[in-house]
């Protein structure tokens, strides 16, 4: 049994859509979430940058004891997984080989999509991981640089949603791909729209859910699950803006009363 808490790490307050996938796979488990949206968002920027920023976050969260690190955003996932990985000795999670590879096992037809946003895509990491995996699956790579925008502005299901959704989407349909990944923390919240422009024939695959998995399957391998003889857990989230945006936006989709601190890294 490992009683501390599992650091998550996001450009802003995405990353919650991890968190939320957690809290109802693993509920037991004891969260310190740090979100930098006062830099965010990090899709268009740098890789050098997001590689810098990212370490911020990652010094941040170590001060805090944590026994784990999720990187729940994909576009930091891009850029720095790989480097904080072979520098800690706790375990380090991101979300895009969980997705790459459940995309594989849920793929029949050899031929996969995945959206996410510019530096994401640009990256090629989904592809380079699919095929890592799978070297005979044909990978199909769209960024979507406005649906962030989209949820961003609280447009979730509205009709300028679905139509931005729609068109941002027509390169991938009818292109055979019956397995699409959902490569940015964002696009969960735009999963009905996505699913209604590409249809019923195509599986979504959404990375940070996946991600979760593997934290469970850690957690049982090391022995590191918290004990339920702790309590119920006590979540932490920091962010680098306004605590008061970031509890609103929280407590809304998490659908629990959290603690938000501001910070400045
Ligand atoms: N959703 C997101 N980001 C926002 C937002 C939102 N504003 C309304 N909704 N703002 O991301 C980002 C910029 N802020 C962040 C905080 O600091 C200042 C700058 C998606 C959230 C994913 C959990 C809409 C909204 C909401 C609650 C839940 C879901 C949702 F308010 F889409
Ligand atoms: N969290 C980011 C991701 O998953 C999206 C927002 C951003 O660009 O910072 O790629």
């Amino acid at each position: 049994m490992d009683n501390r808490p599992i650091g998550f790490l996001d450009s802003g307050v995405g990353g919650l859509t991890v968190v939320k996938e957690l809290i109802r796979q693993l509920p037991q488990e004891e969260v310190v979430y740090i979100g930098d949206s006062a830099r965010a968002p990090y899709g268009p920027r740098s890789a050098e940058q997001i590689r810098d920023f990212t370490w911020d976050l990652v010094r941040f969260l170590l001060t805090k004891d944590v026994k784990m690190i999720v990187i729940a955003c994909n576009t930091a996932t891009a850029v720095v997984w790989e480097d904080i990985k072979a520098k800690l000795d706790i375990p380090v999670i991101g979300v895009i080989l969980p997705g790459a590879s459940a995309a594989i096992q849920t793929n029949q037809g050899g031929k996969i999509g995945v959206i996410g946003t510019p530096m994401t895509i640009q990256s090629d990491i989904y592809r380079e991981k699919i095929q890592l995996l799978s070297p005979q699956t044909e990978v199909m790579s769209l960024s979507c640089p406005r649906f962030a925008p989209l949820v961003e502005s609280n447009e979730i299901s509205s009709n300028l949603a679905r139509q931005v959704v729609y068109e941002s989407l027509i390169p991938m349909i009818d292109q055979g791909v019956d397995t699409l990944v959902l490569g940015c923390t964002h696009y969960p919240l735009l999963r009905p729209l996505i699913q209604e422009a590409v249809g019923d024939g195509v599986s979504l695959i959404d990375s940070g859910a996946e991600c979760i998995r593997d934290v469970s399957v850690l957690l049982n391998y090391f022995q590191l699950n918290r004990s339920w003889q702790e309590g119920e857990p006590n979540h932490r989230f920091y962010t680098t803006a306004s605590a008061k945006i970031f509890k609103e936006i929280a407590e809304n989709w998490l659908k629990i009363e959290i603690n938000v601190e501001h910070v400045d890294l």
